[in-house]
């Protein structure tokens, strides 16, 4: 069967959609489908997200959107609001957050509730398709909660009559920075609660997906992208790891993992200070919530992964008592390289702790911001820009690997104490004491 998108029946009626939630995954998604030329009601529950993208313009920063979103709205086919109306598809992609209790309990409050408004406006022939990342289970939980709302519906999974209306768990698994080209070729798990929701689903996906979308039941399409992300975390997790071993025994742990990675079959992903976003560090505990007895190796990634965080804050601690009169530029805040996205970001943790210890003394780079977030209020700490940094700065911390860091000549960091967290400058002189690990100072 033919996977291109746009591959229908002659004179076929497009779908109206509505898309639930117009953040990083939803605006670009509600813009997509609009562009295959469905027309498409985009909701969402803050008046300046609407006003805004009414306008033509967009609230968030990604590559190529404004462009698109400018464009499907001045052709009448996007348009937003706060109040939901009837459609044939609805996309809910709202956030699912965890609760920060030491049980990591995920929230699902914010699907019940799109749930609960699309159930309002609900009518046979219609297709309701989570996005969400979800904990196993949560597309039948909404399938129960809406047909506790419309017992007048019959629903997928409840009935041995032919369904009214179909349900299902489509993930996407795109890149922040690379979300439309990506929502457009990458492949898609596609799990209806039954195979006649999957089969309605991967109808409504083959109109703007070109990647090969792979049908399958809405638990294991949950689980799908659950194990993606903890796949990644596990990983870098690893990475970080070694970091912390090649500081204790003084080496430098890029070298190590460059030259390991020259086998065939080893590939070791990156150290950093941590990981952030809204996605990697989350959606593993929704794995550990589910089977706490038989996760203790997604379980401790996570801790290693959140534990990287203290270690960059006591080494980076240790390098400014070693040079008490510098001034100090920590490089970055965002989550990670390029872009504006400074959501649960260790580059951020790790700023506003060591401006809170130190003032004055740092200072933070961040091309991508226009101001520092509120918790460095009082602390003294300003926003430089990266020449003022190199030119003021003696000592220079790099918790993000943005190009225009990584592209600073070794010239302009001569002479002075450098903690890459990164990788960035392997061309930066080792500092001669082993107890600094991968401190690098320059000669
Ligand atoms: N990171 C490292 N070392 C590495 C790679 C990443 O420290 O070698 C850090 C990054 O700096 C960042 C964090 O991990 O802080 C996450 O970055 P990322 O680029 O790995 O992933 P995200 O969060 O931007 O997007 C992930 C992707 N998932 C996978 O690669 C399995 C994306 O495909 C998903 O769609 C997205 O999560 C999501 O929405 O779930």
């Amino acid at each position: 069967m033919s996977n291109q998108p746009g591959n229908l029946k002659a004179g076929e009626v497009k779908p109206d959609v509505c898309v639930v939630g117009l953040g990083y995954i939803g605006l670009p998604t509600a813009a997509i489908i609009a562009r295959a030329g469905c027309r498409v009601l985009g909701l969402d529950v803050s008046e300046r997200v609407v006003e805004t993208i009414n306008r033509g313009e967009i609230h968030i920063e990604e590559v190529d959107l404004d462009g698109l979103v400018h464009g499907v709205v001045q052709r009448g086919l996007l348009r937003a609001s706060t109040q939901i109306e009837p459609a044939d598809v609805f996309v809910i992609a709202v956030p699912t957050p965890f609760e920060k209790d030491e049980h990591h309990t995920p929230d699902i409050s914010y699907v019940l509730a799109a749930a609960t408004e699309v159930a309002a406006v609900l009518k046979a022939g219609d297709a309701v398709i989570l996005e969400s990342t979800s904990p196993v289970g949560t597309t039948e939980k909404m399938r129960d909660l809406m047909a506790g709302l419309r017992p007048d519906l019959k629903f997928p999974g409840l009935t041995r009559e032919t369904p009214d209306v179909s349900i299902s768990y489509c993930p996407e698994r795109v890149l922040p920075g690379r979300i439309l080209e990506e929502l457009t070729n990458n492949d898609r798990s596609i799990g209806g609660i039954t195979p006649r929701c999957a089969r309605k689903a991967l109808a409504f996906y083959k109109r703007f997906v070109r990647g090969t979308c792979v049908t399958t039941d809405a638990r294991s399409a949950e689980m799908t992208k659950l194990v993606e992300n903890a796949y990644r975390d596990v990983n870098i997790a690893f990475a970080n790891e070694l970091s912390m071993v090649a500081d204790k025994m003084g080496l430098d742990v890029w070298e190590v993992i460059r030259l390991a990675n020259r086998h065939p079959r080893v590939n070791i992903l990156q150290p950093g200070p941590g990981v952030g976003g809204h996605c990697i560090a989350v959606d593993p505990w929704f794995i550990v919530h589910g089977a706490p007895e038989q996760t203790p190796l997604i379980r401790t990634a996570r801790e290693v992964n959140d534990g990287k965080m203290h270690h960059v804050i006591a080494k980076a601690t240790a390098l400014l008592e070693a040079h008490p009169g510098e001034k100090v530029a920590c490089l970055g805040l965002a989550f990670k390289a390029n872009i504006d996205d400074f959501r649960e970001s260790p580059a951020r943790y790790v700023a506003a702790t060591l401006a809170r210890r130190f003032g004055d003394r740092i200072s933070v780079v961040e091309p991508y911001a226009s101001a520092l977030p509120i918790e460095f209020t009082d602390t003294g700490a300003a926003l430089i820009d990266l020449d003022t940094a190199l030119e003021d700065c003696g000592v220079l911390i790099v918790l993000v690997d943005h190009d225009v860091f990584r592209v600073v000549p070794l010239a302009e960091r001569s002479g002075k104490a450098v903690y890459d967290t990164r990788g960035i400058w392997p061309d930066q002189p080792v500092a001669e004491a082993p107890a600094a690990g991968s401190l690098r100072l320059a000669s």
